[in-house]
Parts: structure tokens; sequence; C-alpha cells
């Protein structure tokens, strides 16, 4: 395995075509997925909103819906046919939801992909495991994306603090360290802008044990830092055959969680040709079934691929309202054999993500916003930071959308609650 972008670029290089994967990226995907009669019954692992939103589009298509979520009445269930309330790794009640269903398919990338190799003499599985293997592994990502020869920022593999001090001399400051493995919103991170903050990573949780050990520094990726303009994200799906990308949108993180997007993103069309392209080779690269969403950084210099999540995503949910197709129905055609068609985006528009501080607010405005498209994702437990619901707004001018969503003062950041 490529352990540099160097390495895998050179790899990408090497290559005959934009087609070529990486050894922890070979893609399962039937060359053509079978066409799912109506009736037939389809399997979400994970039953949180995006399960929900999938179950919703195969509803009207007439596909029976199976959860399995450890959470009893969790957001998919309530919309869907059968739930078996299990861990996600539960082998037994993988294989029962398995022998329940016709396809198997999941909502977030962190399932147990052995459990699901499991059952793939089963049931299908049109997505494959290899996607989430690779999707699990920030390096194993890395090297895949960089196989399609697509850009990210420059990384190294890193697994001591021997090797973090060598290879920090190559990447340059400020750089960031990353576990490869399990992070998530800004955990198992740490920015290094100086040589001082090595010294950080020394006597941090995540690093700091290594000291007495070196088999305890967790395998890292080292990665240059990108000074881009903004944050934007891609959003493509395909069937093995045939791919198509949604339009490039503009994202808004606070607290490294996604606060808005408007889509599309305002850039060139060399910029948005670019973003559709890459889209398309990753999508090969997958040899896709079902859903990417590629998030970038937009720089001066193009666009840098950050990370890849393997499903539908927080920042195409504004396709509902703006699209002919939308990101769940494109999700669910591109598992059952159903044809597929570049989508179109009828409108402009913005969404805004309702956490659970963003609730009571949301509700109590609701009555005087006839422009509002309000989600509520049906979760019982309004904690802080939690994604309840979203809003999306069509509109002629993302930007003043979003200034008169922000004037309501529902998003505005209360330190009494932030400290929760
Ligand atoms: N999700 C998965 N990866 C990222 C996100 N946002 C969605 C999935 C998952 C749900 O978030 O739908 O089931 C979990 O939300 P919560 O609030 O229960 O943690």
């Amino acid at each position: 395995m490529p352990t540099s972008s160097e390495a895998a670029q050179s790899q990408a290089a090497q290559a005959q075509s934009s087609q070529i994967k990486s050894s922890q990226a070979k893609s399962e995907t039937a060359s053509s997925v079978p066409y799912l009669k109506p009736g037939a019954a389809i399997g979400i692992v994970g039953g949180g909103q995006l399960g929900r939103m999938m179950a919703l589009s195969a509803k009207y298509m007439g596909f029976r819906i199976g959860i399995l979520d450890p959470t009893e009445d969790c957001p998919a269930a309530q919309v869907g046919d059968f739930q078996i309330v299990s861990d996600y790794d539960d082998r037994e009640a993988i294989k029962q939801l398995a022998e329940r269903c016709d396809v198997l398919t999941y909502e977030f990338e962190n399932v147990d992909a052995d459990a699901l190799d499991n059952v793939a003499d089963i049931v299908a599985i049109p997505q494959g495991t290899e996607i989430l293997r690779a999707t699990q592994d920030r390096i194993a990502e890395k090297t895949f994306i960089n196989s399609c020869g697509v850009k990210t920022a420059r990384w190294e593999s890193v697994e001591s603090f021997e090797e973090l001090s060598e290879k920090i001399e190559k990447i340059g400051y400020p750089a960031v360290l990353k576990t490869s493995r399990g992070g998530y919103d800004g955990h198992g991170q740490q920015v290094l802008k100086t040589p001082e903050d090595l010294e950080t990573v020394r006597t941090s949780d995540v690093w700091g044990n290594a000291g007495q050990s070196e088999k305890k520094f967790p395998v890292s990726i080292l990665e240059g830092f990108v000074d881009f303009k903004f944050e934007a994200s891609v959003t493509v799906f395909g069937d093995g055959e045939e791919y198509f990308a949604f339009p490039l949108v503009k994202n808004v993180h606070k607290n490294n969680i996604l606060h808005t997007t408007s889509a599309p993103a305002e850039v060139s069309d060399e910029i948005a040709r670019q973003a559709e392209n890459l889209a398309l080779k990753l999508a090969q690269g997958f040899k896709l079934a079902g859903t990417v969403t590629a998030e970038l950084f937009v720089t001066s210099d193009g666009l840098v691929v950050n990370e890849l999540a393997p499903r539908p995503h927080n920042s195409a949910h504004y396709t509902i309202e703006a699209c002919d197709m939308d990101q769940f129905d494109a999700h669910i055609r591109s598992i059952a054999g159903r044809p597929l068609r570049r989508p179109k985006l009828l409108s402009p528009a913005v969404m805004i993500n309702v956490l659970g501080q963003h609730c009571e607010a949301v509700c109590a405005q609701t009555p005087e916003h006839p422009e509002w498209n309000v989600h509520d994702y049906g979760k019982t437990d309004a904690k802080y930071n939690r994604k309840m619901g979203h809003i999306t707004v069509l509109t002629e001018n993302p930007a003043r959308a979003v200034r008169d969503l922000e004037l309501t003062g529902i998003w505005e950041e209360r330190e009494d609650k932030a400290a929760n």
C-alpha cells in the first residue's frame, strides 16, 4: 500500500486508466444490479435520518423496508415495515435481516464490513463492502482517491514519534495529524502549527502513551494544511455501469458540524466541470452502486478532496425539493436496478441544519415561514448538537436566503447552551 500521497500519485500515473483501483478498494459491485420488483424488501443497516429518507423514497417505489438499529422506533423504523432491534455488528441479527430481504444497504460507514460479507451469499449487497473498508481508514481512502488521479492534500502515513518528526519535515507546517481509523467530528485530530506542537502530540490522550511503547502509537496520517477559499461537496451515484453527479454545492460548518449548504456553489464553469469529473472518476474507481459524497476544498488552484462518505450525505438533502430526482431516490434506484439519469437542478436552494438546541425556536417560528420546507427526523431526544431535522428554502438568491435564516436568531451561538 502506498504510504504517502507521492507514492499513491506515482501509482496513479502508472495506471492505464482512471478506473484503476487500489488494492484496498477492489469493488465487488456486480456489473449490473438486478431489477427489483415492487414488493421486494430492502434492508437498511442503521436507522437514523439517512435511513429514514432512503426508506421514504423506497416506499413510494413500492418496496418493503426492514431496519436494523439498536433504538426501538428509530427515525427509519417509523417509516419502514419492520425493525430488528439489535446492535449494528450483531451477526445473528444481520443474518435475520438478510434472510428477510432481497437487497441490503447501509446508511453510515462504520458498519462491520465482515458481518456484511458473512451474509453476501444470502442477500444482494450491491454497494459491496470494499467501499466501506476504503472509507473507514483514512490511509486506504487517500490511497484510493489518489489512485483515481484525484487530488488530496499532501499526506504521509505515520506510525511513531520518530516517523512524525521525520515526516513533518517533508510535509511542512502547518499540518494536521489524524488517526487513520475511528476519529470523528475533530476527535483524533491535532493541528501542528510549530515544532512546539509535537510536544502536545507527545502528551495527548490519543498519541501520548506511545512514549512507553511504540506499539501504542495509532496508525495515523499527517496531512498538509490546505489553504481553501471555501468548503464544498459533490454527490455522485451509479449502478456499476452508469454514473451521474449532482452539482457542486458550498458548505459552511460550525463546530465541525454542517451548518448550511448553498446549491449550486458559485464557481466558474471550469471548477463545476472539475467537480463533476472527479466525482465520476471516483465512482468509476469504486464501480459504485449507490451514492458517494466527496467533501472538498475549493482552493485558488482547483479542487482538493478531503474525505468520502459512501452513502447519502447531509449536504445533498437540498436535492429533495430542488432536483428532479433526489439523492435518496438516486440511492434506491442505484441499488434496485432502476434506470438512472442525470439529475436536474430545478431551483437554487439553501439547506440549514436543525440541531437539538434549535428545535423549539424552529417550531415556534415555522408558522411565519411558508417558504421553509421543514424536515423533522422523528428523534425524541433533542440533545445539544444532535441533528434533529433540516430546512430547505428554494430561492433565486441563496446568499440572501442564508442571511434571512440567520436573521431569525435561531442559529446564533448561545454561550450558556454551548457549554452543555
Ligand atoms: N449519519 C451517518 N453518518 C453521518 C450522519 N449524519 C446519520 C445516519 C445515522 C444518524 O446520523 O442516519 O443513523 C445517527 O444520528 P444520531 O443523532 O442518532 O447520532
